[in-house]
């Protein structure tokens, strides 16, 4: 292995994504279902379980283990960790079944809403030392039709160069590395920030000893997340990555898509890249 990022602790690195989960569950209002969904949506998960139990013959102390481990992640707070790396990438890609425009990919359990807004051309708020290469990200934002929007938001949060994520972790501003930038009347913007590394899930949370457990790796490549929205039109929750990036092709979220994938061009400062986001009528 070749990358020197440190590995964050469960503790130290955001693990514990549980309250800004139940906050912006809040937000996003109840689920609509009814009991015919729940009836047949868990009796066919429960199902699958059950099929899994009897061909694996799975056995009374492997059930205790699972217990102990399933009490592990709900204390340890990785609820939202586990769940966005090993299942969000499915509903996702149920989602995408009927969205147009740019593709869409996981949002993970790092988003924090109601950061910093920014005009179009904006630096990233970020330590007066930030670490990592200079990355200017631009771009414009226009409809199915090439027409620009004006004011369309990029929300927008990313890992530092060590791999964390400001809010979640201790050690980090509050609203490091993010921000919700404002494009002009032409859809343009224009993000300073620096190029994130590839991104390691705490190896010491219950988590990480699935994953060890397992003989899995813990990595997801280095991206960038982004929220893009405009009045009247569906929003896209995405992320981008970098062409040549260790582990783009062995995910451990398994959310990379090949139309996510920059090749940023150096330049006298750093790195810079242009991304246009296509948004479909809501
Ligand atoms: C991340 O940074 C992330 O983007 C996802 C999807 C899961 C865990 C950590
Ligand atoms: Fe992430």
């Amino acid at each position: 292995m070749t990358t020197t990022t440190p590995s964050p602790t469960a503790a130290g690195s955001g693990a514990n994504a549980s309250e800004a989960f139940r906050a912006s569950s809040e937000r996003r209002g109840p689920a609509a279902t009814s009991q015919e969904r729940t009836d047949r949506v868990v009796r066919r998960v429960l199902e699958a379980i059950h099929q899994v139990v009897r061909e694996e013959e799975v056995t009374y102390p492997e059930f205790q283990a699972a217990k102990r481990w399933l009490m592990d992640v709900g204390e340890g707070g990785e609820w939202p960790l586990f769940l966005d790396v090993f299942v969000e990438h499915e509903i996702e890609k149920v989602a995408a079944r009927t969205q147009r425009g740019t593709v869409g990919t996981i949002e993970g359990p790092y988003y924090l809403p109601g950061q910093t807004r920014l005009p179009a051309v904006a630096t990233l708020p970020m330590r007066a030392d930030e670490k990592g290469d200079k990355l200017v990200f631009s771009g414009q934002v226009r409809d199915l039709d090439g027409h620009p929007l004006p004011g369309a938001e990029i929300d927008f949060w990313q890992a530092d160069a060590d791999g964390y994520y400001s809010g979640f972790a201790p050690h980090l501003p509050d609203g490091n590395l993010r921000a919700v930038v404002v494009a002009d009347d032409q859809g343009r913007f224009e993000i300073s920030s620096i190029k994130p590394a590839p991104y390691q899930i705490p190896t010491d949370g219950p988590t990480g000893a699935l994953i060890s457990a397992a003989g899995w790796h813990p990595w997801r490549p280095a991206h960038l997340h982004l929220m893009v929205r405009a009045d009247g039109h569906r929003q896209i929750t995405t992320q981008l990555y970098f062409t040549g990036g260790e582990w783009l092709d062995d995910d451990v979220a398994t959310a990379t898509k090949d139309e996510l994938v920059l090749d940023p061009t150096p330049t006298a400062e750093g790195w810079a890249v242009e991304y246009d986001f296509v948004l479909e009528r809501a």
